[in-house]
């Protein structure tokens, strides 16, 4: 933005001033923006042929909050609250005219307005707590005068989004307006002319019951999985009650003053950021994305199932192929058995689920896929299959019909090559469940057309997954680095430490689950035919643990068989005494050396393990930034976002740490273990290995 350009203008309709924030893309609240505005509102109150003022945005969304760049800087005044104060004290009736979002500090502007009128299709929200901060310039002093303690909790520790009909119903918003909103607000403020404000800080909270304010509160701690922001926010709101809104909102500014320093606000302010960084993909300048309307699925198991039901929730018409009737009929009940799971949770009415279904066919002949505009396999990941299959379906489809591959480790390339036409083939790697995972990896091949590239985007966005664009190489990118990552879990095994050890320093951490328990969650055997096939050309020099091999051998195929790297009795988890014996004979293969593991040492370690591979990722191209890698384990592997992924963790740590752990792993534990560049300059210079998206 040109800091000679205003971002505030104003001007006169009458007795009316119309005061317009400029501040494209989302108006955000910036330095400039909150010194302008409250330099209007000042002078405009003090004018005498002003008899109100409104408050409205241009462009497409009224303020979308503090301005999240500015997060972390020194903070310049006037700061935000101080603008609402003097909105709130303004002696001229202040009307907000909100079009879009009004989120955050937007919202707050809004709130400190002596009336409020919104579009029907604009929406209002305190998301700040999704970004690690409570609301910091009177969200939750204003709010509860308004709503109540309960409900202005609810919205805090949410960050959900108030619509129209129940703002309205609320008394958030003085009127819902169809037609113009800014029309409407110079009209309604026209009739405020000659009154006096009527300020939401002088309203008393409503009454409430203090027990019940008490058990929110913990249930919001319980619900919120250590995530510090939402119980701040709580905590805030029930200060409400006790104080005036200027200490209120003191209060406030001390919380947001600490959380936006901390590590997890930092993490959530570069998960968000990295979001919109990773919408970006190059070499899409002039790709048209081609209009997808039926699309294929080749397969009803498991995977297959669930993308079918995620592209009819979607909208699109859906053709599932599977290779007999038998086989038909048994995808025909998967896919009805994951609407049925939606519908008893609640999360789906009976209309809904008859529309949804009646948008998925299921054939069994690939005749069925003729006119279908994009068809994804999700068939046996074998690569003659699959290559069989590509190239029956190059003589099915229109020649312009996208091909996509759901391969999770075979090279896509090879499968692309089966096909005529391969610029029209893309990977599209789902996780399990398909339906319900948001994470997609879109793979881009050698001769992958930027048109199908953009296409598969906008199918992504289409069915609310974030795609994560990366290049071809075994596992992509997320299965790459988590082989990583599983490896060192395993040789710390052989060097003395317990599966129950590595949950438990992985779980303290943050993660809802350690890798062992979720490896018995997932099943052993996948990994285990997987392993069996790379034998061969495994590195002879490369350090193999072949503990889950022999747990494999003896039937421990995870939870479902009653026995993994734990063993389950009616659902509780204990050690298992095999597990023991085979490390312990693994340690003393190794020479009988044991190691202690403190929580720390484990978490350092599997974290340098994936920094390790993540450079390497991040050198050939595979991901475009550190913080795709993030996403992918944030929205695939179970990250909290307030961990903010694990290269953000890598550099938390530091990279001198990092580079250590990871020369040690080189001269222990052979190939593949070797720092890349940008960690061992980042260790020297002491900067970041990975800058995060802030
Ligand atoms: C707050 O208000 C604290 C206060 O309580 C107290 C303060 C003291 N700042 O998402 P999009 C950028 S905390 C700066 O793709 P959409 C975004 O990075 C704030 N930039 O568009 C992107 O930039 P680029 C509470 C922001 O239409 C571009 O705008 N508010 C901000 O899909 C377009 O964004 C929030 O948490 C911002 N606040 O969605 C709201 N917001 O083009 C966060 C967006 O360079 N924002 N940008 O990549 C959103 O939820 C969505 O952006 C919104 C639009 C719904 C507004």
């Amino acid at each position: 933005m040109n800091a000679d350009v205003p971002v505030v203008r104003s001007e006169l309709r009458g007795a009316i001033a119309l005061v317009t924030i400029d501040n494209p893309p989302v108006n955000a609240a910036s330095l400039a923006v909150r010194t302008e505005l409250k330099t209007a509102i000042e002078r405009l109150g003090n004018q005498p042929d002003v008899g109100a003022i409104v408050i409205a945005c241009a462009g497409r969304t009224f303020t979308a909050g503090a301005d999240i760049r500015e997060f972390g800087k020194p903070l310049v005044p006037p700061i935000l609250f101080e603008t609402c104060a003097a909105i709130e004290a303004c002696p001229k009736p202040v009307v907000a005219a909100v079009h879009g979002t009004a989120l955050g500090g937007g919202f707050e502007i809004a709130l400190a307005s002596h009336a409020r009128l919104m579009k029907r299709d604009a929406r209002l929200g305190l998301p700040e707590v999704k970004i690690g901060q409570a609301p910091g310039a009177g969200g939750t002093q204003r709010l509860p005068r308004i709503i109540g303690l309960a409900k202005t909790i609810d919205v805090v520790t949410t960050g959900r989004m108030i619509a129209a009909d129940e703002a309205l119903s609320l008394g958030i918003v003085d009127q819902v307006v169809d037609n113009d909103v800014v029309d409407a607000a110079l009209a309604h403020a026209q009739t405020l002319v000659g009154t006096r404000p009527t300020r939401t800080c002088d309203r008393q909270v409503p009454p409430f019951d203090q027990a019940e304010i008490d058990q929110v509160i913990k249930d919001v701690d319980k619900r919120a999985r250590g995530q510090q922001s939402p119980g701040e926010a709580a905590r805030l709101v029930l200060a409400a009650a006790r104080m005036s809104v200027p200490e209120g909102v003191a209060l406030e500014r001390e919380v947001f003053a600490r959380l936006v320093v901390s590590q997890q606000g930092q993490a959530l302010r570069h998960i968000f950021l990295a979001e919109r960084a990773a919408a970006k993909v190059d070499g899409l300048e002039n790709a048209k994305p081609i209009d997808i309307r039926h699309v294929g699925v080749a397969g009803a198991g498991t995977m297959g199932a669930g993308i079918a039901v995620a592209l009819a929730d979607a909208g699109y018409k859906v053709t599932v192929v599977e290779r007999d009737e038998a086989a038909v009929a048994a995808g025909r009940a998967r896919i009805e058995g994951l609407y049925a799971r939606l519908q008893k949770s609640g999360r789906l009415d009976e209309a809904s689920l008859r529309e949804r279904l009646s948008r998925v066919e299921l054939a069994g002949t690939l005749q069925a896929f003729a006119p279908c505009d994009l068809v994804i396999e999700a068939v046996f990941d074998d690569l003659e299959v699959k290559r069989t299959l590509f190239g029956a379906l190059s003589k099915i489809v229109r020649p312009d019909a996208i091909l996509a591959t759901n391969t999770s480790y075979l090279n896509p390339d090879f499968i692309a090559d089966a096909a005529t036409n391969p610029q029209r083939i893309i990977g599209m790697h789902f996780f399990a469940p398909a339906n319900v995972m948001r994470l997609l990896e879109v793979v881009r091949m050698a001769q992958t057309s930027p048109d199908v590239l953009a296409t598969a985007l906008a199918v992504a966005r289409k069915l609310r997954k974030l795609a994560i664009a990366s290049g071809v190489c075994p596992g992509f990118i997320g299965n790459r680095i988590y082989a990583m990552y599983r490896r060192q879990c395993e040789y710390m095994l052989e060097e003395g430490a317990q599966p129950r050890d590595i949950d438990d320093a992985m779980e303290s951490f943050g993660l809802p689950m350690g890798p062992f328990r979720v490896f018995d969650m997932s099943g052993l055997e996948i990994a285990w035919a997987q392993r069996k096939r790379l034998a061969p050309t495994r590195d002879p020099r490369e350090r193999y643990v072949d503990i889950a091999d022999q747990l494999c051998e003896q039937g421990h195929f995870g939870q479902k068989t009653g026995a993994g790297w734990y063993r389950y009795d009616n659902g509780v988890r204990s050690d298992h005494p095999l597990v023991r014996e085979l490390i312990d004979k693994a340690v003393t293969r190794r020479g009988g050396e044991r190691t202690t593991f403190t929580a720390e040492d484990i978490r350092i370690r599997l974290i340098a393990a994936m920094a390790c591979e993540g450079a390497k990722i991040l050198r050939e191209g595979i991901a475009a930034r550190a913080s795709d890698i993030d996403l992918v384990f944030v929205n695939g592997y179970g990250w909290p976002s307030w961990l903010g992924g694990p290269m953000f963790q890598a550099d938390q740590i530091g990279a001198k740490r990092i580079l250590a752990e990871i020369e040690q792993m080189q001269t222990r534990d052979g190939p593949g273990w070797e720092a890349d560049a940008v960690i061992v300059e980042a260790a020297q210079s002491r900067g970041p290995m990975f800058p995060a998206a802030l």
